[in-house]
């Protein structure tokens, strides 16, 4: 694949071989369990009455897999999952004796004093003091999920990368995180998303550590303490927490424009994913990739999800804050459990390697730019399905270790000032975050090619070394390990790449100087609604900042971007607009940049089903069947929890959900209110005491309708949507049989959201 290779040459070429690699991943779990509805907590069914007897270990759950099995070196071994689960017959000790009492202390006597000699005591107490590690220092929050990536092949001619190669299958482990927050902050915050994914390749572990924007805040590393001071909440009454509408968030990005382009993206629909499920992946900046002749390109890696891109409303992620802070983390779970397994293509664009480093005069080691795909097409090389959740939350999704250094014959890194100042920082957190230097070790970072090293010693050695001679050159240990000869064994070869001849200076190149002509692009790349978004998301975080001056300063970058934004947030903000300081630059408009538009397909998505449980229950059971057939989740919503009268179960009562846990609904009956529909008990329901439908249903219809989602009813269900005052509008879905209903909510569902409902005022 060249540069010059048109994408739709290059996209038919591999279409075959992304269904190829889709249908083998689909052949793979086909025959795992599946139940009902996702969330189930344990392999096992409870009893009411408490176990009596010890039994053998439990399997893990279909949907889970653990790190696979290594040793400390990398060397498969072949324990099954159960035996090294901790789970066996009798509670031991740390070093397995075992114990006949864990529930009382040793004691002189039944009210004597507590015993220092009890040693399982202090043990226990011990352990558990010692059982959180630092969290991360940026993207504390995530949730993980393990999966395969599968080769196109068509990547040869740009690299050597064995991962690449047709049909080679690579087990992975993906890692979605939100930036600013603590570890048990909400996931449905305003913030850039990581998405960073661990290759376990038989060449080396390859980490590709990206986010879902493609640019960044800052062009050097050095600013990176300072853009995320900023960010964090204030030091001294450590609020707010997770957000980025507060002062020193909007004083830095004000004063240092270069962060204007990866902000506008937080302040667009990009800002609150939908799900990790519907988020595009980059990995920022561009690498350098070498083929096996040794011609060497520069390349853009990108993540396409096959669900479409996503996004919440800013309503929608403020609820969810709220009703379910763990609302990505439960989606991704969740989806992986129903066997909605989430694919995304990996794909590359690829720049000549000149001396210049820039394509189209765009500066390609500049990380606040992005190089649009009209201009270099997005190719498609490889196809990541996750397939499994983590065993265990701690193990896996908190002790995986990233690192941009961790690269493969094939891929290399260029001088980007960013990259350079990551390639330092990854290890040296892990030193600390993971207690010492050993933590490639832990089970989740062992990689899958054998491991000699002669790295020795240190905290938490688990390797047991042999030899005697951890030095090169050595006779001792027979010379070995030896060096590997270069490429032809598969050695890593750093690209000798050109460095100028120049001089010491700390200074960026004077590309960099332009802040605004991409962020502009941006801005006319969108559509109305989503330019109303940005304008709000905008007015908004600005209203939140105490300090005038700030938003005065934040004005006049948004007047730099476009008057029309600037006048719309300047009206919601009660100042005047300034006028721009620079001249404003027209690139074309990307449309690629856009999220709407497009048909997706809708795996995983949850329909509620709205039903009153003393109404005509027909035709409820081949709704739920349909949906489900879909490969969606049907969650039966009524006034109380249990059976109806045909046998259906109750997922969601009235009381314990709201509007965001669905995509859409279906509305199949005209509930009057329900036995705890009394505001004292539920404030959600309100002072209406004439109401004949119950006042819950009409909060989340009325919800589900101007956050634009699709909703179908029939029967008395029709009722309920005109005394909600939504039975008239785009994407109100009404008929007399189910099915059809059922039919046209789908394919009004692979459009993410019904968007004509959403008006613009934008000129
Ligand atoms: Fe990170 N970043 N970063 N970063 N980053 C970390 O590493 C850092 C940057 C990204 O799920 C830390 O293990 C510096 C860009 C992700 O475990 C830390 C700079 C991009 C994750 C760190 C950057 C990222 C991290 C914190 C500026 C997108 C989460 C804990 C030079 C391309 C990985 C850790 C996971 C995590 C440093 C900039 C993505 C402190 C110094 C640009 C997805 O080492």
């Amino acid at each position: 694949m060249d540069p010059s290779t048109p994408a739709k040459v290059v996209k038919k070429a591999v279409k075959s071989t992304v269904e190829g690699a889709a249908a083998r991943v689909a052949e793979k779990l086909a025959d795992l369990e599946r139940p009902e509805v996702p969330g189930t907590p344990g392999s096992g069914t409870p009893k009411v009455a408490e176990p009596t007897k010890p039994v053998e270990p439990l399997p893990p759950k279909p949907d889970q897999a653990g790190p696979e099995r290594r040793t400390a070196t990398g060397a498969p071994t072949d324990a099954p999952a159960e035996a090294v689960s901790g789970q066996g017959r009798f509670l031991t000790t740390s070093q397995g004796a075992r114990l006949r009492d864990s529930d009382h202390s040793l004691k002189a006597g039944r009210r004597g004093p507590t015993l220092l000699q009890d040693h399982h005591l202090r043990e226990k107490i011990t352990h558990f003091d010692h059982e959180r590690i630092p969290e991360r220092v940026v993207h504390a929050r995530g949730a993980g999920a393990h999966g395969t990536f599968i080769g196109y092949g068509n990547a040869r001619s740009v690299t050597k990368a064995g991962f690449l190669a047709k049909n080679a299958e690579t087990p992975v482990f993906v890692r979605f995180s939100t930036v600013l927050g603590s570890r048990g902050s909400a996931d449905t915050v305003r913030d850039t998303r990581g998405f960073a994914t661990k290759f376990y390749t038989d060449e080396g572990t390859f980490d590709l550590v990206g986010n879902n924007i493609p640019v960044f805040f800052i062009q050097d590393g050095i600013k990176f303490p300072d853009v995320i001071h900023a960010g964090k909440p204030h030091p001294d009454r450590e609020i707010p927490q997770a957000q980025s509408a507060h002062d020193t968030f909007w004083d830095f990005v004000s004063l240092h424009t270069e962060a204007q382009h990866h902000t506008i993206w937080n302040m667009s629909d990009r800002g609150i994913p939908r799900s990790y499920r519907t988020m595009e992946g980059f990995g920022v900046h561009t690498f350098r990739c070498v083929n096996a002749a040794g011609e060497t390109s520069l390349v853009k890696f990108h993540w396409k999800p096959v669900l479409g891109v996503h996004s919440l409303t800013w309503e929608e992620a403020q609820l969810l804050a709220g009703t379910d802070p763990d609302f990505h983390r439960r989606d991704l779970a969740d989806a992986l459990e129903a066997g909605a397994f989430p694919q995304w293509e990996l794909g590359v664009q690829v720049f000549p390697d000149t001396l210049e480093e820039t394509f189209d005069d765009i500066d390609l080691l500049d990380p606040t730019k992005l190089v649009p795909e009209e201009l270099a097409p997005v190719q498609p090389i490889g196809l990541l399905t996750l397939t499994h959740n983590p065993t265990n939350y701690f193990a896996e999704t908190e002790q995986v270790a990233f690192h941009v250094g961790n690269l493969v014959p094939g891929i290399d890194v260029t001088n980007d000032p960013l990259l350079q100042a990551r390639l330092f920082s990854y290890v040296d957190t892990q030193l600390t975050r993971l207690g010492g230097p050993n933590f490639s070790q832990i089970p989740i970072n062992r990689p899958h090619a054998p491991v000699n090293d002669m790295l020795r010693d240190g905290f938490h050695q688990s390797a047991v070394h042999g030899g005697i001679a951890p030095y090169q050159p050595n006779s001792l240990d027979g010379g070995c390990p030896f060096f590997a000869g270069g490429a032809k064994d598969g050695a890593f070869v750093d690209v000798p790449a050109h460095v100028a001849e120049s001089v010491k200076t700390r200074e960026a190149p004077a590309s960099y100087d332009d802040h605004y002509s991409q962020v502009r692009q941006f801005w006319l790349s969108m559509t109305p609604p989503e330019k109303e978004h940005i304008v709000a998301a905008y007015t908004f975080e600005l209203a939140k900042c105490f300090e005038q001056a700030i938003k005065e300063r934040q004005l006049l970058a948004l007047a730099n971007i476009d008057p029309d934004l600037c006048a719309q947030v300047a009206a919601g903000l009660g100042l005047p607009a300034p006028e721009p300081t620079v001249p404003l630059i027209d690139l074309a408009p990307s449309p690629a940049l856009s999220q709407i538009g497009g048909t997706w397909p809708t795996d995983g998505r949850i329909v509620g089903i709205l039903v009153d449980p003393d109404g005509d229950l027909s035709g409820l059971d081949a709704v739920r069947t349909a949906v489900s057939a879909a490969g969606m989740v049907p969650l039966v919503v009524a006034p109380y929890g249990g059976k109806l009268a045909d046998g259906t179960t109750v997922q969601r009562t009235f009381a314990a959900t709201r509007s965001v846990e669905f995509d859409a609904v279906l509305v199949a009956g005209s509930p009057a209110p329900g036995a705890d529909a009394l505001v004292v008990r539920d404030s959600k329901v309100g002072d209406d005491e004439n109401a004949v439908l119950d006042p819950r249903v009409v909060l989340l219809l009325q919800e589900c309708f101007r956050h634009a989602k699709a909703i179908g009813a029939w029967g008395a269900g029709v009722d309920a949507l005109e005394l909600a005052g939504v039975a008239d509008a785009p994407g109100v879905l009404i008929g007399d049989d189910p099915a059809t209903v059922f039919t046209e909510l789908h394919t009004a569902l692979g459009a993410h959201r019904v968007w004509e409902r959403f008006g613009t005022v934008l000129g």
